[in-house]
């Protein structure tokens, strides 16, 4: 959601704004503006719609200066207007940028009117700069007027801010949203992740909840939530700029989908350095795993649908319960906590705010140990965590996940057989085997890969339709939902997931000649069951679209059509047979001529509530 990026610099850094923006696109908006410090004057750009209209607008107005902050907005308070559009801009003297919601806004906000500040947006942000401008008016210092104002305010947020007559001073605030500051040579940075900066810099300094940063060109400042100075480390980033181009593919959801191969190798090559051991998982790992007497897994989105497959996994490999449950729910209830089950969260950025908040509650309900499944090192989940698996799947850019969510699937399924293994209930034999089989995945997914073509001829018939059935069953079930997720992402065609053996209970009422109906029917112990299914699909009228794999003899027949992928891989075939319905939602999308990377009214890194 919401991308910041600010500079401080000795050169024009309006270039540097505009490139930070477009690299933050992915994260998802709907519109962009830039505050720079240009002589006397606050100048300020914004627009509704992409940050290429706004470079424009910019770039007419000859926009210049070597202080700044940007941003682009994906609304939660107030329409998408360009009086909404950050920065916001108190008295001519104070410009502030804002990842987050503001949830005292109101009280701020009648306060400040009594004060005599007059508001222009319906946005929760314009109270941050007037709150700031108070106190900087009162004769508090940039830093300290943004310390008391962030002080004040209750909810989440991230903020950028500069002033009039402060041509030399950036400061910057961390509250549930992420920020970072990058450090440059007589320069510097803030920005919501590396990608907005790293054509400038690698270095970078995460911050943590309630740190203030003092950005001058020569240093930074930190203080912490209590107001103590405080030295946090210097990262070197690690994200390529390569990853973050679009190279021969036409977008960034096709290059993912085809770079999965190369992101499941790499983090497989993470489990065959530590073999299913403990320390896989972090070096605390060795004392907590025996304990454990079960699993709850928090998460949203396709990264719930990861755990749900996991969930299989646990209970069959490690004899664990298991339970999974959506991180936003699960954060408002009355939960039972068990203080020996490990919490596991999953989050590709690690700063999916529900999620965050699910494991401080669980937290604060008893549960002892936390375990982060994550993409982004040094993210705030991971950290907040006593253990972490971060896959290898290098930066996604795409709002669809994809590669995030297979790279998902071989941590928990090591996981799985890590727990199992301290349990002992995984033979050698068995370990062996399941090293292998981990092993063979990225040819299997490269297999499936190669039917594009065949997929994207079907592709065709549903780009028409209004409505998709997906069915699964057992381990592939989670996959159903996940091929129906993503067509409803990035086609905006309305899909539903069911496991096949509930059709009768309900949704074969839907079934006629206008509902294509997905089925994923790999040659397992539920295949015959699944046949029994489509039989009942068959006989409403309902046009059948099957993946099976290549040793389940599926025939072609009337209303029926089978893609078949490779042979059966075992107990991962859900990763691979999670390859063909990406590429049904990518093929589809692309027939009804939607914004793939950038699918209306979503964001990539969900970090509002
Ligand atoms: N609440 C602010 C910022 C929204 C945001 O952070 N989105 O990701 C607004 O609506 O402008």
């Amino acid at each position: 959601m919401c991308g910041i990026v600010g500079a401080i610099a000795q050169r024009n850094i309006v270039p540097i704004l505009v490139e930070g923006l477009k690299r933050l696109e992915y994260r998802g908006y709907d519109s962009a503006g830039v505050a720079v410090l240009a002589g006397d004057e606050i100048r300020r750009v914004r627009r509704v719609g992409r940050v290429a209209e706004m470079e424009s607008a910019a770039a007419e107005d000859g926009l210049q200066g070597q202080l700044g902050i940007g941003h682009t907005r994906w609304a939660t308070h107030g329409g998408v207007t360009e009086y909404n559009a950050h920065p916001h801009i108190s008295f001519g003297k104070i410009a502030v940028v804002h990842n987050g919601i503001i949830e005292n806004h109101e009280q701020q906000r009648q306060r400040l009117k009594d004060l005599g500040y007059a508001f222009e947006s319906q946005t929760d942000t314009e109270v941050i700069a007037h709150l700031v401008h108070h106190y900087y008016q009162s004769g508090s210092s940039l830093f300290d007027a943004v310390k008391q104002a962030t002080r004040e305010l209750t909810g989440a947020y991230a903020i950028g801010v500069i002033a009039l007559d402060r041509p030399d001073e950036l400061v910057c605030a961390r509250m549930g949203c992420p920020l970072l500051v990058g450090l440059g040579e007589g320069e510097n940075f803030i920005a919501s992740d590396v990608s907005a900066i790293l054509s400038a810099t690698r270095r970078v300094i995460f911050l943590e909840e309630g740190d203030i940063g003092h950005l001058t060109r020569d240093g930074v400042k930190l203080i912490d939530k209590n107001d103590q100075p405080i030295e946090r480390p210097v990262h070197l980033s690690d994200v390529s700029l390569a990853s973050l181009e679009l190279g021969p593919y036409s977008h960034f959801m096709q290059k993912e989908i085809h770079e999965q191969p190369k992101a499941l190798s790499d983090t497989i090559e993470a489990v065959q350095d530590y073999g299913f051991n403990p320390e896989l998982f972090g070096d605390a790992a060795a004392g907590i795993l025996p304990q454990l007497e079960g699993v709850k897994i928090l998460a949203c989105g396709t990264s719930y649908y990861a755990g749900m497959t996991a969930k299989y996994w646990i209970e069959s490999i490690a004899g664990l319960p298991c339970d999974v449950e959506i991180a936003s729910e699960y954060r408002y209830r009355d939960a039972f906590a068990n203080p020996k089950h490990l919490i596991v969260t999953i989050s590709q950025s690690g700063e999916t705010l529900d999620t965050m908040e699910a494991l401080k509650y669980a937290k604060e309900l008893g549960h002892q140990y936390a375990l982060s499944i994550c993409n982004v090192r040094e993210s705030a989940i991971p950290r907040a965590s006593d253990l972490v698996f971060y896959t290898r799947a290098g930066a996604e850019i795409g709002v669809a996940s994809t590669k995030a969510f297979t790279t998902q699937l071989v941590g928990l399924f090591a996981l799985a057989v890590t727990l199992g293994k301290t349990r002992g209930r995984v033979s050698a034999e068995a370990e062996a085997q399941y090293l292998d089989e981990l092993r063979h995945l990225p040819g299997s997914v490269q297999h499936a890969l190669n039917l594009e073509p065949q997929i994207k001829a079907w592709s065709e018939r549903f780009a028409a339709k209004d409505d998709a059935l997906f069915l699964g069953r057992g381990l592939h079930y989670p996959i159903a939902l996940e091929g129906a997720l993503k067509l409803k992402e990035i086609s905006y065609i309305h899909a539903e997931a069911y496991p096949a053996g509930e059709l009768k209970h309900g949704p074969l009422a839907l079934v006629d000649e206008n509902m294509p109906v997905v089925v994923i029917a790999p040659n397992d112990a539920l295949l015959e069951k699944v046949k029994s299914n489509m039989q009942e699909v068959r006989a409403r009228g309902g046009e059948l679209f099957v993946f099976a794999d290549a040793d389940s003899h599926f025939s072609e027949s009337d209303g029926v059509h089978v893609i078949r992928t490779p042979r059966h891989v075992g107990v991962l075939s859900p990763i691979v047979h999670t390859i063909p319905v990406q590429m049904l939602a990518y093929h589809v999308a692309l027939s009804r001529g939607t914004d793939v990377d950038k699918p209306r009214n979503l964001a990539k890194s969900v970090t509002v509530e």
